[in-house]
């Protein structure tokens, strides 16, 4: 066991990490603080795309994924496009623990959230709805998720399958306001490594989808003997290509963390080089990415924020 515990997120989402960096000194496990950063994040609603009240569809409802990987067992949860229910990360701890299951979606996730004791609440706020509403009034522009350039008299969401045939599919426009997924990975006392997700996607998407973020190997990915990682990013192009798990094989083949990062994320961009994204690794001797990896077309530095509390690494855009 390398100088544990250890905390490394998604974004500057400060109040999570240190949330989950304090569960760990009080002895928590590494699943305990996974799911604490998380839950801060979605109360907090970080950078309005974790938790309730972000992301409205082209219905104006909000839909949570969520994801916890147990990388000492490899027992994972996790909950896609879940609707009324806050706790999208707690969720996913429990179908872990308490099914053998992995991945539960919709109105179905709700409904086992709800026999599990979560109470069901309306995750819509006036912000979700004012976003919406202008969307809607600006004839849906913009226009992230249907491979068509809409002409505003015939589309204007929902989803209309006879303006999408014979086209190709391309990258998603994204950029910082609208995506800020939390991913965190966790190393405890023991040296067990966790990882999880938790989002509300994508805004305006097609009532349904499902992003990267509750996919294992795509979201995150953990494993005791080699590391963990986790991404953030267009998960509509991210799930084709399951980075954290191709980051985690290549630390397993003894590649240092932000080589391993900069890996998946370059197979990526060599299909789809407009990809906007981010991967964040550590391997089990605590080496976590630093500042030479670059995301899509353009070099742009992560941050990386070590201090005697915990340490922080930022992939940005
Ligand atoms: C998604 N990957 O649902 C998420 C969004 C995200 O930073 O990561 N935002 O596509």
């Amino acid at each position: 066991v390398y100088n544990t515990p250890m905390v490394i997120s998604t974004w500057e989402f400060t109040n999570a990490a240190t949330k989950s960096w304090s569960v760990l000194n009080m002895t928590g496990t590494a699943i305990d603080a996974v799911v604490a950063g998380c839950t801060v994040c979605e109360q907090e609603q970080c950078g309005g795309t974790v938790g309730y009240g972000g992301s409205p569809d082209e219905n104006g409802e909000t839909s949570l994924d969520a994801l916890i990987i147990d990388g000492s067992t490899m027992n994972m949860g996790a909950v896609g496009h879940m609707k009324r229910i806050k706790s999208a990360a707690k969720v996913a701890r429990l179908v872990m623990e308490n099914t053998k299951h992995t991945f539960l979606v919709g109105d179905e996730a709700t409904q086992f959230a709800i026999q599990m004791g979560f109470k069901e609440t309306n995750l819509s706020t006036v912000g979700s709805l004012n976003l919406w509403k202008q969307w809607k009034s600006n004839n849906c522009q913009p226009n992230f998720w249907t491979n068509v350039n809409p002409d505003p008299k015939k589309y204007c969401g929902p989803y209309k399958p006879n303006l999408l045939k014979n086209l190709k599919p391309k990258p998603n426009i994204v950029d910082t306001k609208n995506h800020d997924t939390i991913g965190i990975i966790a190393i405890d006392h023991e040296g067990n490594i966790a990882a999880g997700t938790s989002t509300n996607g994508a805004k305006f998407k097609i009532p349904g989808r499902v992003g990267d973020s509750p996919i294992p190997g795509s979201g995150a990915y953990a494993m005791n003997t080699y590391g963990a990682a986790a991404a953030t990013g267009d998960g509509d192009i991210l799930m084709r290509f399951l980075p954290s798990f191709h980051a985690v094989q290549a630390m397993k083949y003894g590649i240092y963390p932000t080589e391993a990062a900069q890996l998946a994320i370059d197979t990526i961009t060599n299909y789809y080089p407009d990809f906007s994204g981010a991967v964040i690794a550590v391997n089990k001797f605590l080496k976590y990415g630093d500042d030479t990896t670059s995301v899509g077309n353009t070099s742009k530095k992560s941050k990386t924020q070590p201090n005697s509390k915990y340490n922080l690494n930022y992939l940005k855009f």
